[in-house]
């Protein structure tokens, strides 16, 4: 079995939606611990409902980001997970922190990346005046958002699209993304090479959501 630990700062609706597809899908893998850097994250209470257990390292309460660094580090490695999963976590990690988990720390951001790293990337897509946004989960490396792409979620942006649709509607794309990216990385189906990465199984690395918002599924 393979040990994951799941990074959160918030709502922890992609923690729910791993801990869902792990548990449905039977992976060789569960979620050991769930780890949030403010108390106030909802989704500590979604890891407590699914007898996760769930801490809390307060960056706050931290000195500096070294010692919040340290503290969070601890916290993971006596863990001993062999993946690490950023799930809406919002703190810049230190280069020490993300080479321990080289290969081994993914994350799902909010866009279609290399397109808008770093924040408020929905404001973003929609003053660009973007036809298409998404999700993209990566490896994690110490440049933020820069890591080797794993699978990518297309969806529309419709014209009326304000910033709280369009996240809505990313949202729902990586719910679908996530859970089957961490699966492929579990299984040890993933190979990365120069920068790149493919499945092993040469499963499609894309999902597209059309205008409906049903899945068009790669052939
Ligand atoms: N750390 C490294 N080294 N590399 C990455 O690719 C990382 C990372 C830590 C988090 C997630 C990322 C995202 O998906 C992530 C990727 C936080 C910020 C940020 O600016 C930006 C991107 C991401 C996470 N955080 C502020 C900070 O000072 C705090 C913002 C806040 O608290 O609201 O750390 O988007
Ligand atoms: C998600 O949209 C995730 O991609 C994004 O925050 C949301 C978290 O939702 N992550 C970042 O912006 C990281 N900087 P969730 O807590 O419900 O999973």
């Amino acid at each position: 079995m393979q040990r994951i630990v799941v990074l959160i700062s918030g709502r922890g609706s992609n923690l729910r939606a791993l801990l869902r597809a792990c548990a449905a899908e039977r992976w060789p893998a569960r979620v050991v611990a769930v780890v949030a850097d403010r108390p106030e994250a909802a989704g500590l209470d979604i890891a407590r409902d699914a007898g996760v257990p769930a801490q809390v390292v307060d960056h706050r309460a931290a000195a500096d980001r070294a010692a919040f660094d340290a503290a969070l580090a601890a916290a993971v490695e006596a863990q001993a997970p062999d993946f690490v999963v950023l799930a809406g976590f919002m703190r810049i990690l230190d280069a020490a922190f993300v080479r321990r988990w080289d290969g081994r720390m993914l994350n799902v951001h909010p866009s279609l990346l290399p397109a808008f790293p770093g924040l408020h990337t929905h404001r973003r897509a929609l003053e660009a005046g973007c036809k298409i946004a998404g999700a993209t989960v990566h490896f994690v490396t110490p440049t933020l958002d820069h890591g080797p792409i794993v699978l990518q979620g297309a969806v529309p942006v419709r014209a009326d699209d304000t910033e709280e649709t369009l996240a809505a509607r990313v949202l729902a794309c990586e719910h679908l993304i996530y859970p089957r990216a961490v699966r492929w990385a579990v299984e040890g189906a993933l190979r990365v090479r120069g920068g790149r990465v493919t499945h092993a199984g040469g499963a499609p690395q894309w999902l597209m959501l059309d205008a409906c918002d049903a899945a068009v599924a790669p052939r």
